[in-house]
C-alpha cells in the first residue's frame, strides 16, 4: 500500500538540497513520488517503503531529520 510519508529536515537550504534527496529517495525506491517544500523543509514522499528507510536514505546523502 502506497502511503504519504513526512519528513522534517531542518538542514534542507536550496534547490540543491532538495534534488539530491529526490534523487536518492528515487534511486532506492523507483516508484516513489517524492516532493519536497524547501520553505518548509518538509519532505512528502508516496512509497510503499517505510518511514524508517525513508529517513535512512535522506541521512545517507548527509541531511538531519527530526
Ligand atoms: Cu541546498
Amino acid at each position: 500500500m502506497m502511503e504519504i510519508i513526512q519528513v522534517k529536515v531542518p538542514s534542507i537550504a536550496c534547490e540543491a538540497c532538495a534534488k539530491s534527496i529526490t534523487q536518492a529517495i528515487k534511486t532506492h525506491e523507483s516508484d516513489a513520488e517524492v516532493n519536497v517544500d524547501i520553505d518548509k523543509k518538509v519532505v512528502s514522499v508516496k512509497t510503499k517503503a517505510s518511514e524508517e528507510s525513508i529517513k535512512q536514505i535522506i541521512t545517507a546523502v548527509g541531511h538531519q531529520v527530526e
